[in-house]
C-alpha cells in the first residue's frame, strides 16, 4: 500500500517541492492550505490536478487539524507552515508565536492524543543561531533575535520534548536558507532578482534593499526537500542541519545577478532603513556534515545555478506578463 504524506503549507515554496518529490516516490500526498480572497495555489497547480482536489484540505495551524490526521492517518506529517517572513514577524510578534510555537505543539498533541504512529517533521530554522558567530552545527547555541527566530526555537524544543517523552518519531530539520524559482517575492534574493529583471526590460527604474552586509548560506529548495525526506526515513528520529557550507552577502547576491543582465548595480539599487530590521542576524553558515556523513545527502544544485535558474525564471514570468513561477 502507497505510504501516505500530509504536508502543512502544501501551497508554499518547499510543499510544493515536497510534494513532487513524495508523489515520485509513489506517495499518496494530502496537503493543508488556508482559504485565501485570492487564488493561492500557483504554486502546485501544475503538481494537483482538478481531479485531485480531494488531496487538499483547508487548515489552519491556528485551529489544529486533528480531524485531518483521524480522517487521512498519514504515515509521515511534515509540517512545514509557518508565518515564514523574519522582519514581517516584528510587525505580528504575537502572531507569529501563536502559529510557528503554539501551533506546532498542537499538532504534536493531537498526534499524541489520537495515539498515532506518525513519523512528524518540523521545519527548523538557521534563524534560531541568530547573533551567534558562524560555522553552524547542531551543538552551536542558539541565539534568536527575531519573535520569528524565538518561535521556531519553541517549536524546535517543543519537538525535541515529544520525542523524549512520549517516544514520538520528531525530528527537526534546521535548514538555512533556502531559495529558487518559487521563492516568495519579499525574500531578498527573489526580490533581487525580480527588481533586476524589471529594470532589464525597463519596467521599473531602481530597487530598494536593506542591509547589503548579511551573509547567508544559500542553497536549493528541491535539494533542501530531498534532505528532509531522508531524514524522515532514517531509523531513528535525530535533528539536523541542512546547508551548503557556503555562504555570500546580500551585496555579492545583487552584483551576480545585476552582471548576469549587464546592468551597474550601484545606478539602481538603493539602500533604504526602511527596510532594515530592529535586530539583523549578521551571518549563517552551516556545517551539515552529520547530515553529508550518516545520511549521504549533499546538495546538487551549486550557487552559480539557482541564481541563474532564478532570473531566467523571472524573464520568462516578467516578459509574459505571466503572474508567477513558470519553471518547473
Ligand atoms: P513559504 O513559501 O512562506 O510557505 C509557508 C507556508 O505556510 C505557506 O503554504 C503558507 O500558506 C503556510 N502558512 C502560513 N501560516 C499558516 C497558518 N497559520 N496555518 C497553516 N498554514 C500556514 O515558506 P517556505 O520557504 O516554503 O518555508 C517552509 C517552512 O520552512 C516554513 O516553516 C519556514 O519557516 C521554514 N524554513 C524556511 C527556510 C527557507 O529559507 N525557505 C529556512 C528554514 C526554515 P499561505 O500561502 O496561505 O500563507
Ligand atoms: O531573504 P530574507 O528575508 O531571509 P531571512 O531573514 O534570512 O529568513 C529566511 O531564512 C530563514 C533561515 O535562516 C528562514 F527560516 C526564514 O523563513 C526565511 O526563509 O533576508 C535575508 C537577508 C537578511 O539579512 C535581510 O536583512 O537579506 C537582508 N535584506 C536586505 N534587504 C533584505 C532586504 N531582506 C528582505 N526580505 N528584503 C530586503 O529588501
Amino acid at each position: 500500500m502507497a505510504k501516505k504524506a500530509l504536508i502543512l503549507g502544501l501551497n508554499g515554496q518547499d510543499g510544493s517541492y515536497l510534494s513532487e518529490l513524495l508523489l515520485s516516490k509513489g506517495y499518496e500526498v494530502h496537503g493543508v492550505i488556508r482559504r485565501s480572497s485570492v487564488i493561492n495555489t500557483e504554486r502546485i497547480d501544475h503538481i494537483f490536478k482538478p481531479e485531485d482536489k480531494r488531496y487538499i484540505h483547508y487548515g489552519d495551524l491556528q485551529e489544529g487539524i486533528e480531524h485531518l490526521l483521524f480522517d487521512i492517518k498519514p504515515d509521515e506529517v511534515y509540517n512545514l507552515a509557518a508565518m515564514s517572513h523574519v522582519r514581517v514577524s516584528f510587525e505580528v510578534p504575537i502572531y507569529t508565536g501563536l502559529v510557528n510555537g503554539v501551533g506546532v505543539t498542537r499538532l504534536l498533541e493531537a498526534i499524541r492524543k489520537l495515539r498515532m504512529k506518525c513519523k512528524f517533521y518540523q521545519a527548523s530554522s538557521s534563524e534560531m543561531y541568530g547573533t551567534t558567530k558562524p560555522p553552524q552545527d547542531e551543538n552551536t547555541i542558539f541565539n534568536p533575535v527575531s519573535p520569528y527566530g524565538c518561535a521556531k526555537l519553541y517549536a524546535y524544543h517543543i519537538t525535541r520534548a515529544y520525542r523524549t517523552g512520549y517516544g514520538m518519531f520528531a525530528c527537526n530539520g534546521i535548514l538555512f536558507n533556502h531559495e529558487s524559482e518559487r521563492r516568495g517575492e519579499r525574500f531578498v534574493t527573489r526580490k533581487i532578482v525580480k527588481g533586476a529583471v524589471r529594470i532589464r526590460l525597463g519596467l521599473q527604474d531602481n530597487l530598494y534593499l536593506g542591509n547589503l552586509s548579511a551573509l547567508r548560506d544559500w542553497g536549493h529548495s528541491k535539494d533542501y526537500m530531498r534532505a528532509i525526506w531522508m531524514i524522515m526515513q532514517h531509523d531513528k528520529p535525530d535533528d539536523w542541519v541542512v546547508s551548503t557550507g557556503e555562504y555570500h552577502s546580500v551585496k555579492e547576491f545583487v552584483i551576480k545577478v545585476f552582471d548576469y543582465l549587464n546592468l551597474d548595480w550601484k545606478r539602481h539599487v538603493i539602500t533604504d532603513k526602511g527596510w532594515e530590521r530592529p535586530n539583523e542576524v549578521p551571518a549563517l553558515l552551516g556545517n551539515s556534515k552529520k547530515i553529508r556523513k550518516e545520511l549521504g545527502w549533499k546538495p546538487e544544485i551549486s550557487f552559480d545555478e539557482l541564481v541563474k535558474g532564478m532570473i531566467e525564471n523571472d524573464i520568462k514570468v516578467e516578459r509574459n506578463g505571466l503572474k508567477n513561477n513558470t519553471r518547473r
